[in-house]
């Protein structure tokens, strides 16, 4: 086995340094009890081919029938007759080139498959050209071993541009998790694949199954997104690219809430979408009738929320974040950044071909009173029959007519429910609604009844840029299990509770505590009014905890509009003391505490959104020590700091191996520097003797800085604080030696 893994390992290397196009395996299986995986991480473009040699790359054009084919430039005038098939380009969405990342030259990483409780070991090889990167195993608790949780900063430095790193882990929970660059934005560049952990009882009975990543996609790279972003952590404003579009631009849910801040340019499906409508090549996903079929859901966007369907089938819910639920039947899933579902499906219908569909959650234009403009943002995929003769056609079926015979139900809305004038015989069921599946879960769900030991309230909002009970998240400059000088945290005073402020929030939570969070997404509407950002600030928040998973105990909405669905106003059942909490940083419950928690199995979540002036009610017991992230999954929320951290059980954190890289600063004063530099001439005399042309060089030089250039030197830096000072001062020493050269002279003369 392990030959085989070895010999896996050193061909995927080879793949990768020479990008060899057979090297397609869309999967690593391994079900073994020590699983080694090698990723190396390299960038290309999308929308180029390169030869299979690796030398020489042409740039790539979509004719409007969907051929591929090499376009001359200006440095290949002539092109190879080459037959492109979309398995030899990555496309992404056929709209031009882009910088992408690539996992062993797959884009997205490949789907790794492991069983319950084996040791997996991926060696990260960092091939970026001047990138530093870190892996997340979104969904795995790293139980004793949190420094491989892949959160630069936090938990690891990131991995320099051609250094390795191996992380090395148990599988567990199992279940569909996923992995992801934490590091900036960079997982929207295409650092991200499915992690897939097989209950060993399901090894033999699983049921055929594909991985859908899905993902939305800008034509910039996420360093220059970063960049451009008006929300970034230095605040650039002024510097909004395009694609930061104004409100009156925006397209909002049913209830008004805003998508995002940015505007949409497409989705892709396992790599593949189209811009617009072109005619790029899509994913399809190949079934036989009769047969039926698991679909491993990872939604790996950015920004976007998907509201997840395939035409003409039902999907049926066995699976979210790892966690198995009672089986559910629905029209759609709505599936929001960091979230994962695994559906299954019956290929019963009429062999052909039928659309996946992945929309966002755009209902229309205008965030207040939004109207239905008829303009779809999405993502597709291709459900292709065994059989079907025409083969490049896209599919031709259409959504399912929800009728009051057969509504269509609609899993994990934000919204309470669908505006019936606009949207007959959709229904809504939130996620809470969902009961754990307690026969095909192993954990312990003992502590169902309990009261909780710690309630939080965690306010989510905008009062200074996208913050956790106005605290605006500055990470620490290095791990948090180096020396806390390392740190360089700065605190949270009592000042962030008058008007907001960044500081490095870290939390801490005492061991073995039954925890409950209440998080809110800006519930009291309006707190931050009067800031830079305006008074606009609703939005859906999918939260997501590392290390662990949580009960979802409560979903509560805002209060709405009836008949529009339109958001009236923030819940009612928590309020906070204005007159003394400007940041309603201590808020309570309004009839004194939670009310109608639900303790009969609860389902169990990693990422839950959070509806936009609504809350949800989780529980987590603190039995995993760590330094443990909690953050909206939405990368410009996060990268702006609606992000804190859970200092957990502190005496227990486990220890880090020996060797753990750190990260470091480095400073030499002056007199040090010229220790060293005089101690290394001392020995560079010996060496060379005065044979040594250099030896002699640097004597003279040693000579003439211990009678003029050392002291003038000294002057400067210890009594400079300006640069026109140091200039004056220059300019005065030039004068001096000036004159005393001119004495000299004359002296001699
Ligand atoms: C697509 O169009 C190009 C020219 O526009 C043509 O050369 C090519 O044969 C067409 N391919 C197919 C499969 O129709
Ligand atoms: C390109 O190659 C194909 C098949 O290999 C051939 O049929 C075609 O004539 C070639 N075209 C040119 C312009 O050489
Ligand atoms: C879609 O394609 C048609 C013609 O093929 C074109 O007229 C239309 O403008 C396109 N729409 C978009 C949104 O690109
Ligand atoms: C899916 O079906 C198409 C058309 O029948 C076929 O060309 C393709 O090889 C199939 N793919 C897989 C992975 O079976
Ligand atoms: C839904 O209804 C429309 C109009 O009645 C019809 O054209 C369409 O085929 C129906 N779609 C399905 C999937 O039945
Ligand atoms: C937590 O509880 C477990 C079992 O109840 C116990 O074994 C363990 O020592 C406790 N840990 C701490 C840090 O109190
Ligand atoms: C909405 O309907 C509920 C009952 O269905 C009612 O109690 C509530 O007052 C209504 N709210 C508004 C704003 O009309
Ligand atoms: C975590 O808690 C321990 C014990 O209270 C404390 O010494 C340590 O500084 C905390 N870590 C951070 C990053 O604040
Ligand atoms: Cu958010």
């Amino acid at each position: 086995m392990k030959n085989i893994i070895v010999m896996v390992s050193i061909l995927l290397f080879l793949c990768a340094i020479f990008q060899i196009f057979p090297c397609k395996a869309e999967s690593e299986f391994c079900f073994a009890s020590i699983c080694e995986f090698t990723f190396v991480i390299s960038e290309s473009r999308a929308m180029t081919f390169t030869t299979e040699d690796g030398r020489t790359s042409y740039d790539v054009e979509l004719e409007e029938n969907g051929t591929l084919k090499l376009a001359p430039n200006l440095w290949h005038s002539q092109v190879p007759n080459i037959t492109l098939n979309p398995e030899m380009v990555h496309t992404a969405d056929g709209s031009g080139q882009k910088n992408i990342i690539l996992v062993n030259g797959q884009f997205p990483g490949p789907t790794l498959e492991v069983l319950e409780g084996s040791e997996v070991a991926v060696k990260v090889v960092n091939e970026l050209v001047n990138e530093g990167l870190t892996i997340h195993w979104h969904g795995i608790h790293l139980r004793n071993n949190v420094w491989m949780d892949g959160v630069p900063y936090i938990t690891q430095c990131p991995i320099l541009s051609r250094q390795s790193f191996t992380y090395r882990f148990i599988a567990n929970p199992p279940g569909t998790h996923w992995y992801h660059s934490h590091n900036g934005l960079q997982r929207i560049d295409g650092l991200f694949g499915a992690l897939i952990v097989r209950r060993s009882k399901e090894k033999e009975m699983m049921l055929p199954h594909f991985s859908m990543l899905i993902n939305d996609w800008f034509p910039l790279s996420s360093t220059e997104l970063d960049l451009l972003s008006p929300f970034m952590s230095s605040d650039r404003a002024g510097n909004a690219g395009s694609l930061f579009i104004s409100p009156d631009k925006k397209g909002s849910s049913i209830d008004g809430v805003e998508l995002s801040s940015m505007d949409y340019w497409s989705g892709l499906i396992n790599g593949r979408g189209r811009k617009g409508n072109n005619s790029a090549p899509l994913t399809a996903f190949n079934v036989t009738q009769g047969k039926s079929y698991r679909l491993h859901i990872v939604m790996a966007s950015g920004e976007f929320a998907y509201r997840v369907s395939i035409d003409e089938h039902e999907l049926t819910v066995i699976e979210s974040d790892g966690n198995p639920v009672k089986p559910m039947k629905f029209e759609s899933v709505i599936v929001f950044p960091g979230e994962t579902f695994v559906v299954e499906f019956k290929a019963d219908q009429n062999p052909g071909r039928y659309w996946i569909r992945a929309s966002t959650l755009r209902m229309g234009l205008g965030y207040e009173n939004p109207q239905p403009d008829g303009i779809v943002w999405d993502a597709k995929a291709i459900l292709h029959y065994q059989g079907t003769s025409d083969k490049k056609e896209d599919p031709k079926s259409g959504r399912k007519n929800c009728t009051s015979d057969t509504p269509c139900k609609v899993l994990n809305c934000p919204w309470p429910a669908y505006r019936q004038d606009l949207f007959p015989n959709m229904q809504c069921v939130a996620f809470s609604e969902l009961r754990l599946d307690s026969s095909r879960f192993k954990g312990d769900i003992s502590q169902e009844n309990e009261e909780a030991d710690l309630e939080l309230f965690l306010n989510l909002g905008f009062p200074i840029g996208s913050s956790i009970n106005s605290r605006r998240m500055i990470m620490p400059r290095a791990p948090l299990f180096q020396e806390s000088a390392t740190w360089q945290l700065v605190s949270c005073t009592r000042d962030c509770e008058k008007m907001g402020c960044r500081c490095s929030n870290v939390l801490s939570l005492p061991a073995n505590k039954t925890v409950q969070l209440v998080l809110m997404s800006d519930i009291f509407g309006g707190f931050q009014k009067g800031t830079v950002f305006g008074s606009e600030s609703k939005a859906h928040h999918p939260m997501h905890l590392h290390g662990y998973s949580f009960r979802v105990l409560k979903t509560a909405y805002p209060v709405v509009d009836n008949i529009t669905g339109k958001i009236l106003g923030g819940n009612k059942d928590i309020a906070c003391n204005w007159r003394e909490d400007r940041t309603c940083s201590h808020p309570y419950w309004t009839s004194g505490s939670a009310t109608d928690l639900n303790f009969e199995n609860p389902p169990l979540k990693n990422t839950l959104v959070v509806p936009a002036m609504g809350y949800t009610v989780v529980r987590f017991r603190t039995d995993n020590p760590g330094y443990w992230l909690f953050h909206c999954h939405a990368m410009l929320h996060m990268l702006e700091g609606m992000t804190l951290v859970f200092n957990v059980s502190y005496e227990d954190h486990p220890p880090v191996p020996q060797g753990f890289p750190t990260c470091q600063t480095f400073d030499i004063g002056h007199e040090e520097f010229q220790k060293y530099l005089v101690e290394s001439q001392k020995k560079g005399k010996k060496r060379f003797g005065y044979l040594g042309r250099k030896a002699l060089a640097n004597e003279k030089q040693e000579a003439s800085a211990k009678f003029t250039s050392k002291p003038v030197l000294s002057t400067i830096t210890s009594t400079c604080s300006t640069v026109g000072e140091c200039y004056s001062l220059i300019f005065i020493s030039a004068m001096a030696v000036t004159l005393a050269i001119a004495l000299i002279v004359r002296m001699t003369m």
